[in-house]
């Protein structure tokens, strides 16, 4: 933990520098992997499935009985849990549901905007030391709620050629069209090109390791699109002297247990909290079964005092934190002033797992500083903008000219005539 004291304007953006990830020669291997898969399909998918999960799959597809079997194996009071979560999560999407814009510009000329789902969707979720079933529910509700057609859920299989069973249970309740037993580069390679088992999507989701954000870069080139450019977890909490040390802590170490590459940040006006928090954190990192992790990422974690309100909004707004806890006296003050943060959680009883879990927000969300551009997944995500419009006659005797002139202005005749020719009859 480092505890930096009233920070020169000009040192920011060296203290807030992300922890660099070592991109070497991911590319390259990303390309060749996805050469192999076009070539290939699923007899190359099978071959990454051994090679970098280290088994060998007779099917990769989930089956409705291995889905029945898994679901038998949850506990009851998570299975309540999960379905309690959806549904806070159901409710938070489906408002978002907007109704269609309509309106006529000039008499005659009537415009309109509606959404339209994206037919085919896949959603990646990661293995690794902790299955995050959580993401599904991120991901397949909204997918559900805006009406995809094609929902293709690929995570990597275990040394037995399993799902975890809460991903099998989750993904089932939230009405996932498809589960592969397929992970890294292969699953989003699949995902793009399609093969004999994994159905080609238009948009991919999902947050993954370096190798797989790389993929899903390389994605975008042959055409597919995708949420967001993933990165590690973090964590900006901004804390006065009114906020409660413990709280503070426990939250810094939620986020930091994600990953070594987890980054977590204290902004504080007030030294006392800063020294309470990094003797809290010592305290409660020592019992938690996550220690070895949420270790590495702590000791890259800074505890900054700032002398007021102002800079640190300034500073966290130069940040741009992918989440962002308000603890002070002046919380209005922060949530009216911040401009880039992926998601905001205000107050002492608002810690960030809430918005991870169950409270109805969306987790995924945009890391690295993107929120200044990116917003996190939501119900849009899943949906595209399309327009339409209907001019009546008298809508094109009034517009007609305007095009006319503007067409012959940028040369292009033909343009022009698509009205004229109209125009010539009408008058
Ligand atoms: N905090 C993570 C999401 C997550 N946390 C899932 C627990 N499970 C990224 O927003
Ligand atoms: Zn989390």
């Amino acid at each position: 933990m480092q505890i930096i004291n009233n920070p020169n304007k000009i040192d920011w953006l060296e203290i807030l520098k992300r922890p660099t990830q070592t991109v070497n020669d991911i590319e390259g291997t990303v390309t060749r992997v996805f050469q192999d898969v076009v070539a290939r399909g699923d007899a190359a998918i099978k071959e990454y499935t051994v090679r970098f999960d280290g088994v060998d799959l007779e099917s990769n597809i989930v089956s409705p009985e291995e889905i029945e079997a898994a679901v038998k194996t949850v506990a009851e009071p998570l299975k309540n849990a999960i379905k309690k979560a959806k549904q806070n999560i159901e409710v938070f999407h489906r408002a978002q549901q907007t109704s269609k814009v309509e309106v006529e510009t000039t008499n005659g000329v009537s415009c309109w905007q509606e959404k339209r789902p994206i037919e085919k969707v896949g959603l990646y979720i990661p293995g690794g030391t902790a299955p995050l079933f959580s993401t599904v529910l991120m991901l397949a509700v909204p997918a559900q709620i805006a009406g995809c057609k094609e929902i293709v859920l690929c995570s990597p299989p275990n040394k037995k050629g399993e799902l975890a069973p809460e991903i099998l249970f989750a993904a089932n309740l939230c009405g996932v069209t498809k589960i592969i037993k397929v992970g890294g580069i292969q699953a989003v390679a699949g995902l793009t090109f399609g093969t004999e088992s994994i159905p080609q999507v238009y948009k991919i989701f999902g947050p993954g390791n370096q190798f797989v954000t790389v993929a899903k870069q390389l994605a975008t080139k042959h055409g597919v699109a995708i949420d967001m450019p993933a990165g590690p977890s973090e964590l900006l909490v901004v804390a006065d002297k009114s906020a409660n040390a413990a709280y503070i802590a426990s939250d810094l170490l939620s986020q930091a247990e994600h990953g070594t590459d987890s980054q977590v940040i204290l902004v504080s006006t007030s030294n006392d909290i800063i020294e309470k928090v990094s003797v809290e954190i010592e305290k409660q990192l020592e019992v938690l079964p996550r220690k070895a992790i949420a270790e590495k990422a702590i000791a890259n974690s800074k505890l900054i005092y700032v002398e007021n309100h102002e800079v640190a909004l300034e500073m966290i707004n130069e940040y741009g934190p992918e989440h962002f806890i308000i603890c002070t006296e002046a919380n209005d003050f922060y949530v009216d002033g911040i401009r880039n943060a992926g998601s905001v959680f205000i107050g002492d009883y608002t810690p960030e797992s809430a918005g991870d879990y169950a409270s109805g927000t969306n987790h995924t969300l945009p890391t690295n500083g993107f929120s200044k551009a990116y917003s996190g997944v939501n119900l849009d995500s899943f949906l595209k903008q399309m327009t339409f419009q209907k001019i009546s006659k008298e809508g094109l005797l009034n517009i007609g000219e305007t095009i006319e002139l503007m067409a012959e202005a940028e040369g292009l005749q033909a343009h022009k005539n698509a009205v004229s020719i109209r125009l010539k009859d009408l008058k």
